[in-house]
């Protein structure tokens, strides 16, 4: 068993056939820590609209976490697209789980990291390209953009996940620009929100280095790549990987030469 300050998790899926339940019960069997960050796409609405997929290690997952609640860990949940629904709710606690928009982590080293789930990158980033070219265009403003349309989406009940951006992943090279423009918007706010860095996910590309001065992590995803990034109780960040034979790994040192893990996937929704 391994105390640390902090642990992040993206990207479960629980409720998806992909979701991978047993290299993540080792993982939180083996960790315990004083905050747990859930930083979405947690539980698989989309999937499990077309199909009904829960069997009981994703129960035995989601019992660990209320019973780390109930004790003695912060439980903190950021919803992500594949659990929107839960973005209803946000400000409210469920079984001592805290559901929030986006949260502030100040690690033990006294660094302040921005913890979202990351959609709102995504449409941000299928304009990078012309907006570096236009130079002066405001992310925060496109990222608000972006939070209005899916607003006004879901109003009007237009069903499913409108992006260009699923469009790009579709080929992969521009998947790998495309994984490199997240990466970029995602560390734009947080220079411009006054952070030291940036905890995301969505892009299922675990990684931890440092882009214009601030640094950005993200935690991967428990489908293919079966990662957490964790904080050691002296402020050390450092990027765990569970392995198929259940051992647990550091995946990559916390500097900048540290590009753990450019895997691309092609096409796929994240
Ligand atoms: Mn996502």
């Amino acid at each position: 068993m391994k105390r640390v300050r902090a642990i992040f998790l993206s990207d479960i899926h629980l409720g998806s056939r992909a979701c991978q339940p047993d290299r993540l019960l080792a993982f939180l069997k083996e960790y315990e820590s004083e905050y747990l960050y859930l930083i979405g796409d947690i539980i698989d609405l989309w999937a499990m609209s077309r199909s009904v997929y829960w069997p009981p290690a994703h129960n035995t997952i989601v019992q660990k976490v209320l019973r780390k609640a109930r004790h003695h860990t912060q439980v903190i949940f950021v919803p992500g697209n594949h659990d929107e629904a839960l973005r209803e709710y946000l400000g409210m606690s469920f079984g001592a789980v805290d559901i929030v928009a986006e949260h502030v982590h100040v690690t033990a080293a006294g660094k302040r990291l921005l913890l979202v789930h990351g959609d709102e990158y995504d449409q941000v980033t299928t304009c990078h390209r012309w907006l570096s070219m236009l130079g002066d265009v405001s992310y925060t403003a496109l990222v608000h953009l972006n939070r209005a349309l899916s607003w006004l989406r879901r109003k009007l009940g237009v069903s499913g996940h409108w992006s260009l951006a699923d469009y790009a992943k579709r080929n992969v090279l521009k998947a790998v620009a495309y994984v490199g423009d997240f990466e970029s918007a995602a560390a734009h706010t947080a220079v411009q929100r006054g952070m030291d860095g940036i905890v995301c996910g969505h892009i299922h590309t675990p990684v931890m280095k440092h882009i214009n001065g601030v640094i950005y992590y993200n935690c991967g995803d428990w489908v293919d790549n079966c990662t957490a990034i964790v904080e050691h109780m002296d402020g050390r960040m450092e990027l765990v990987r569970s392995t198929p034979e259940l051992r647990l790994v550091d995946a990559a040192a916390p500097d900048e030469t540290a590009v753990a893990h450019p895997r691309v996937a092609e096409g796929g929704r994240r």
